[in-house]
């Protein structure tokens, strides 16, 4: 027991169990020296962005790990999604999962194409093909699937019903870089892939991400339009916009590149960890990575099923957030009920009761490079504490107003 009676919790003015914030999406860092090392080269080339040689390097070295012919390198995810919509020139109504990053959904919104929102199956919590085909119109273009969390879509499935209703099927593979789906690797289905190297991603280059396409004609399309549509020097031959990877990005890009192993053995020994220490808890369950597939286990996801835990997901969120584990209700509350789209779509959420019920019992836990197994073990303690004496905590949460209160605003870290 870490936390010997109620009063011991840093909510209840009790102290905190760490000194620092635990935060969900630390940056998994790979060599300083490497990195370094090339900013050296790149100052001493004066060579800073505009396809230079460590952006050409990271993009052939991320289409041959994933095993496509063109990888096009964006200065972040949300351009990579933008610029590959439209130049699959999606248009009218995309369908799009609720249950995720709202970057998907204004991606398609920023362009004047309409998300609308489908719900989630209950295992991957990814788009539901059941529901798919009861939302398509004589406007739908095409289907975004997320691989939410590093579990794949059903591929099959979406590609299926892709074909038959000839619509452009893309995937936001943002989680998932270094997963596979029946043993081949994301990012070599449907029409194209975008993976996010943001820096809270599983590989990172500060800011980044990439379209990954088998399509030769997407691809020269994709080159164009990051580059203003340039074909030569002072020639634009196309719309294009700037959506350039910068040869900074690049070189964190090829350095995370280098310990992907790395990060793949500490994510997934946090991972057996927390499955070991908090499955056996009631109503805990840590969502599994099943089967043969390989995973990247940059997401560490909860389902908190508050008639055994006593505490529901917001109470135990805040009861972590005051020991400074800064757990994320990812993603609550869903696109439909964010603007523009809540204003939007007022009625969205009835299409979309998994997805309702899902984003109020989900909790993800802090992993990565920066965490290791003796503080898995101490958050999980912690966590074995909140749910034997859960009743009592929301009691006295009840009492003070603590979960009446504005639950928006408290998980944005208070300090870093
Ligand atoms: N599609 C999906 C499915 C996505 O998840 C995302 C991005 C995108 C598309 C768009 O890709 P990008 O355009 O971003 O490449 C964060 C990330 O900013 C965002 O990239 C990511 N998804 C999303 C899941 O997480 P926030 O609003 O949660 O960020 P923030 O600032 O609260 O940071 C998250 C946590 O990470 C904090 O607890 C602090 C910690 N952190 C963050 C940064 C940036 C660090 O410890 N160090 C850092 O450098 O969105």
């Amino acid at each position: 027991m870490i936390k010997k009676s109620i009063d011991d919790f840093a909510l209840f003015d009790g102290a905190p169990l760490f000194n620092e914030s635990l935060h969900v999406g630390r940056p998994n860092l790979g060599s300083r020296e490497q990195f370094l090392g090339r900013v050296n080269a790149l100052w001493d080339r004066y060579w800073l962005t505009n396809a230079g040689p460590y952006v050409r390097e990271f993009e052939s070295q991320i289409a041959r790990f994933v095993g496509v012919k063109h990888c096009i390198a964006t200065c972040n995810g949300t351009i990579a999604l933008e610029l590959v919509a439209r130049a699959m020139g999606l248009k009218g109504e995309v369908i799009v999962p609720s249950f995720t990053f709202i970057a998907t959904a204004n991606a398609l919104q920023w362009q004047a194409i309409t998300p609308v929102f489908c719900d989630i199956e209950e295992k991957n919590y990814t788009l539901d093909p059941a529901r798919i085909e009861q939302l398509i119109t004589p406007r739908t273009r095409g289907i975004i699937g997320v691989h939410l969390w590093g579990r794949s879509c059903d591929i099959d499935a979406l590609t299926d019903i892709a074909k038959r209703h000839n619509l452009g099927l893309l995937f936001d593979a943002s989680h998932a870089f270094g997963v596979t789906y029946q043993g081949q690797s994301i990012g070599q289905f449907g029409d194209a892939e975008v993976f996010s190297f943001h820096a809270t991603k599983f590989l990172n280059s500060f800011e980044g991400g990439a379209v990954v396409t088998n399509s030769d004609a997407l691809a020269k399309k994709l080159r164009l339009m990051k580059n203003f549509g340039f074909t030569a020097t002072d020639k634009a031959d196309y719309l294009g916009i700037n959506g350039k990877m910068s040869e900074i990005q690049a070189a964190m890009g090829l350095t995370s590149l280098e310990s992907v192993d790395d990060f793949i053995s500490i994510n997934r020994a946090n991972y057996t960890q927390y499955q070991v220490l908090l499955n056996p808890m009631p109503g805990i369950e840590v969502m599994p990575f099943s089967g043969e597939e390989k995973y990247n286990y940059q997401y560490i996801s909860l389902d908190i099923d508050e008639a055994l835990t006593g505490i529901n997901r917001d109470g135990l969120m805040k009861v972590l957030h005051a020991e400074r584990i800064r757990a994320r209700r990812y993603f609550y509350p869903g696109c439909h009920n964010m603007e523009p789209y809540r204003s939007y779509f007022p009625n969205a959420r009835l299409l979309l009761p998994v997805t309702e019920r899902v984003m109020r019992r989900v909790l993800c836990l802090p992993t990565g490079t920066s965490i290791d197994k003796e503080t898995v073990t101490s958050i999980c303690a912690l966590i074995a504490d909140v749910v034997t004496h859960g009743k009592k905590i929301r009691r006295r949460m009840e009492s003070m107003g603590l979960l009446d209160s504005d639950l928006d605003s408290c998980d944005r870290p208070i300090d870093n």
